[in-house]
């Protein structure tokens, strides 16, 4: 089966490199926390619920199986380092978003990850062509310290969207501040308009 290939459109733009921004060749590795444990895959499941017609609970396997895309696209993180061209490959979350079915007033969405962390995004983002649930990392299984088992991928926000080890998706009617957002980084978070912090 043939994989589409997806190139972000923010790799396509003039001005690709967002303003105080500067390239960097790999992505550094950050986390709120020291140590990140072996997840037991056997109790693992991935949830979607809140403002959702169709509440989502899957296996890790269920989510292997699902029609997957590969993504080109550029990683911007606030802390005004870039990398370019990432390959990612998984679920686009607009068809996570097609199962579900969310209701008309499901306006936001809040991450919840394995470790604790969390982090809140307009909702719309999602919907986007370029946004995916992650298995793979440059042809390779996600390696532990970049998210495995899955992670978020938002190329149109600054990284610490892109949450890592994820298991939770709350879709919400009102915005509700995740980790950082809570300690003064923006509500959206988008680099072209240097949205960093309040
Ligand atoms: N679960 C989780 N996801 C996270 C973070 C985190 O601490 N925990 N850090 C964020 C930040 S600030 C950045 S820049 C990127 C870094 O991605 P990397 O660690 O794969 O390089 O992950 C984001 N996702
Ligand atoms: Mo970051």
């Amino acid at each position: 089966m043939d994989r589409k290939r997806i190139v972000s459109d923010i790799n396509l733009r003039e001005d690709r490199l967002p303003p105080g921004q500067r390239w960097i060749s790999a992505p550094i590795v950050y986390d709120i926390v020291d140590h990140i444990p072996d997840w037991d895959m056997e109790s693992y499941r991935f949830k979607v619920w809140g403002e959702v017609e169709n509440p989502l609970e899957l296996t890790y396997t269920q989510i292997l199986s699902m029609p997957s895309v590969e993504l080109l696209a550029d990683f911007h993180c606030v802390t005004r380092w870039s990398v370019k061209d990432v390959l990612w490959e998984g679920v686009q979350t607009r068809y996570i978003l097609e199962l579900v079915k969310p209701k008309t007033h499901a306006n936001f969405v809040l991450l919840h990850c394995l470790e604790g962390y969390t982090t809140n995004l307009p909702l719309s983002y999602l919907w986007e062509e370029d946004s995916l649930l992650a298995f793979k990392m440059q042809g390779k299984p996600i390696p532990k310290e970049h998210g495995y088992p899955l992670r978020l991928v938002v190329p149109k926000l600054y990284a610490w969207k892109s949450a890592k080890y994820v298991w939770g998706m709350e879709l919400l009617r009102e915005d509700v501040p995740g980790f950082w957002e809570q300690r003064g980084y923006n509500m959206r978070g988008d680099p072209w308009r240097e949205e960093r912090y309040w």
